[in-house]
């Protein structure tokens, strides 16, 4: 199998922290969305990262793939049996995804992807906005529903991969949840990126 997608992109992180969890072993192109490279086009068809290709099978979207990858290699499981806690999983992967990602990535934009990878400025008042109104309403919520080491039941879950990958995006730009006004939710955070699932899928090349 070839995982497409620098491990910089959260949606990409899933799916590497997905496979060091399964214990399967894949080749990793780093290359950033919209690359030319045929392959990886045929793979995406929207140019976005991350896609995969396995066998000549070819599949995009990271959590497409996290559904392929518990059907191909279903121990351990990343989805849950019984359908309140499926359901909550996959709530979670849909507001990592969605919400979460839209402002959590947003310190990494303007301060790593602008002005380090792509040479332009970055906005600081976007940073600030961000961290100061737009984060806290969402870290008050992910707060009111730990309840214990992971977010849906007693297992390690998409719903864990797919909240704290961005986490590791908002650390690389310098900020990181506040202990004292989330306690709850920053344990977690540091306890689920201190898995070495995810320090492998942090530690695959980024370009
Ligand atoms: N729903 C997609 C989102 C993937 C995505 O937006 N990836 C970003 C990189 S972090 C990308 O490729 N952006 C390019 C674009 O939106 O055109 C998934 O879960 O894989």
């Amino acid at each position: 199998m070839i995982v497409y997608g620098t491990s910089l992109s959260p949606f990409v992180r899933k799916i590497l922290v997905a496979l060091a969890e399964k214990g399967v072993v894949a080749e990793h192109n780093p290359l950033r969305f919209h690359d030319p490279d045929a392959d990886f086009q045929a793979a995406s068809p929207l140019g976005k990262i991350p896609a995969i290709e396995d066998d000549g099978f070819r599949l995009a979207d990271s959590s497409a793939i996290l559904w392929y990858l518990e059907r191909k290699h279903p121990t351990p499981a990343i989805m849950p049996a019984e359908a309140p806690a499926l359901g909550r999983a996959i709530w979670f992967d849909k507001f990592g995804d969605t919400e979460l990602f839209g402002k959590l990535i947003v310190p990494f934009v303007h301060r790593v992807f602008r002005p380090k990878i792509m040479g332009k400025p970055g906005d600081e008042a976007a940073v600030e906005r961000a961290l100061t109104e737009d984060l806290p309403p969402l870290f008050d919520y992910l707060e009111s529903e730990i309840a214990g080491e992971y977010l849906v039941g007693t297992r390690f879950s998409v719903a864990d991969i797919s909240v704290v990958t961005g986490f590791h995006n908002l650390a690389l730009a310098g900020a990181s949840v506040d202990s004292g006004r989330w306690p709850k939710l920053a344990a977690y955070v540091a306890a689920m990126l201190a898995r070495p699932s995810f320090v492998q899928a942090i530690g695959a090349r980024t370009g």
